[in-house]
């Protein structure tokens, strides 16, 4: 830790001094719950919200520290558990980027959180500093917000109070109640030194959005209604601001709003719901919204970062999904046909690529490979999928499970700016290529700005719903989540694709794969439950939920259920 050259070396001491008092007297308002190990995984820390308290406040150590060592750079705090339960909640940093923390914090923001007493907190946040290089007299810039949950509350006074130890160096924006995805559009614009990305406030992310959709749509709309399930979730919010920016060009039918409901987030609803159980809520099955023909919906998650789009089949009157996976594969073409008629010269080409994880239904995989598009498995994790689609000049990066968006290279960015454009076509589909790469969230899933992209991208195709679905056909998969005493034997290698522990399995969970026509399966121990998931897909129904019950027995059998 270096001193300020205007102190002297007392004052720096007495000062440095009165920082550890101050953290110890904060640290033993929420001393840590004994027999409880906290790690920072997939999507932060996310447990039983009465366990949380003390984490938060290490959090607000740990987010200070972070932007006092990038020299008060603006680092966000999102305090939300999205798609689970609503008595778990959970917390997750954001870089100035606006992408997911540095994965080399991820384990001082779990050792800070495990410190056992306040000595050894101190003792870990002095190291830290040290070890990290952070001059403590730098000011910090901190944004944070928060979903609908009723445990939000306590829990941001315990962040607030880890930023009060530092008294005035910190500066603090609260946006209170917001989705995941404006919280990291906010950090971006409020670090985006050029101005360009958008005004950092909530009130210019529906300005950016709605300007970029409306140049996309032009005289195409007013567009077909679409029903949205807000999953009883800080969606319902944010679109209701949203649509009163918007106007009338997409009328949208709120559903699953009562944010304020107890146990009504993510209940019987939601992204998660849908694609877990391939069936639509229960409530939107009652209300009969979706019986006219071509009708399209859409299911939010709980801090709205995924969305899934569903419609009931004209004939037959079945469910039908339009995952993560229908969404990369209808914009990665859509995007590359419009890269090819932007005639960009030969130095400027721009490549439009895919990533996906190994949830990815094989049709999808095959369908781009199949018309030359490369496709890039890596393992779960937005982190993950992020830092893969940066490689691509567009990078379109979707998990099934709905979470996802499209990367523009900065490059790409100015060969489209400074494109000669060789017709009138070329100039269109170079201006439509720069309006999309303004309505994408350019930090991070968005389900709000995902829903539009959507909806942008079948009204220039003419398309409704069937039309979309009809590029190619899922096989038949379960996803099932298994309770294990202990998820953490279990390690996925390969993408996730392979178990490397319990030695053994996976050459078990291979010969069942061989008795199934087409028959894949693979399992991992989750990021933000207390579970191991099991994957499995085949030629037919029958047989992937044939497949997904033999894996998951061996699941259990290995970790001695059964
Ligand atoms: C988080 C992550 C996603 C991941 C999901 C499920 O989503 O951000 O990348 O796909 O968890 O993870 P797991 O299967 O490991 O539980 P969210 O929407 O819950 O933040």
């Amino acid at each position: 830790m270096s001193s300020s050259p205007t102190k002297s070396p007392k004052d720096a001491a007495h000062e440095h001094a009165l920082l550890l008092n101050s953290i110890a007297e904060g640290a033993n308002e929420y001393p840590k719950p004994e027999h409880v190990n906290f790690t920072y995984g997939t999507a932060g820390f996310r447990t039983l919200a009465t366990k949380l308290p003390p984490v938060l406040f290490r959090v607000g150590l740990l987010a200070v520290l972070r932007s006092k060592r990038l020299e008060g750079a603006t680092i966000g705090v999102m305090v939300t558990a999205s798609h689970n339960p609503e008595p778990d909640n959970g917390v997750k940093l954001v870089d100035p980027s606006g992408e997911m923390l540095d994965p080399t914090w991820e384990a001082h923001a779990t050792a800070l959180s495990n410190c056992p007493t306040t000595e050894s907190l101190i003792s870990t946040f002095t190291t830290l500093a040290t070890h990290l290089r952070v001059d403590l007299h730098q000011p910090a810039n901190i944004v944070y917000a928060r979903d609908t949950r009723p445990s939000g509350p306590d829990l941001i006074k315990a962040l607030e109070r880890g930023f009060s130890v530092f008294g005035e160096s910190v500066k603090l924006n609260d946006l209170g109640i917001t989705t995941t995805p404006i919280l990291h559009y906010v950090v971006k614009a409020t670090n985006d030194r050029t101005g360009e990305y958008g005004t950092p406030n909530i009130k210019g992310y529906n300005e950016k959005m709605s300007k970029a959709f409306k140049t996309l749509i032009g005289n195409r709309g007013p567009l077909a209604p679409l029903y949205v399930d807000c999953a009883n979730g800080v969606g319902a919010n944010a679109l209701s601001d949203f649509t009163a920016t918007l106007g009338e060009i997409l009328p949208v039918h709120p559903l699953n709003t009562a944010t304020t409901t107890q146990g009504a987030l993510n209940h019987q609803c939601g992204a998660d719901f849908v694609k877990t159980k391939q069936a639509l809520p229960p409530s939107i099955q009652q209300s009969g919204v979706l019986a006219k023909p071509n009708t399209r919906a859409c299911s939010f998650d709980g801090d709205a970062d995924r969305i899934v789009f569903y419609y009931q089949h004209e004939t037959k009157g079945t469910f039908r999904l339009l995952d993560g996976d229908k969404i990369a594969v209808m914009v990665a073409m859509f995007l590359g046909d419009l890269v090819v008629k932007a005639k960009l010269d030969e130095e400027h080409k721009l490549q439009v690529g895919v990533v996906q994880t190994a949830y990815a239904n094989g049709s999808s995989t095959k369908y781009l490979t199949s018309r030359n598009i490369p496709v890039t498995c890596v393992p779960t994790g937005v982190k993950h999928l992020h830092h893969a689609a940066q490689r691509y000049d567009i990078g379109v990066y979707f998990e099934a499970n709905g979470h996802g968006t499209v990367l523009f290279a900065d490059h790409a960015i100015k060969a489209l700016k400074s494109a000669s454009p060789q017709s009138p076509d070329s100039a269109n589909a170079i201006k439509n290529l720069l309006a999309f790469s303004e309505l994408i969230n350019q930090a991070v899933g968005d389900a709000l700005s995902d829903m539009l992209l959507v909806e942008a991208v079948l009204a220039h195709r003419g398309w409704g719903a069937s039309e979309w679905d009809a590029g190619y056909e899922d096989l038949p998969n379960r996803l099932v989540k298994v309770e294990v005493p202990d998820r953490n034997i279990f390690v996925a290698v390969d993408a996730e694709r392979k178990l490397q522990y319990p030695l053994g399995l996976q050459d078990k969970i291979e010969d069942a794969m061989k008795k199934y026509d087409m028959g894949r399966s693979f399992v991992r121990p989750s990021g933000t439950e207390d579970c191991v998931r099991v994957y499995a897909e085949a030629k037919t129904t029958t047989e992937a939920e044939n497949l997904a019950i033999a894996v998951t027995d061996l699941v259990k059998m290995a970790s001695g259920q059964i």
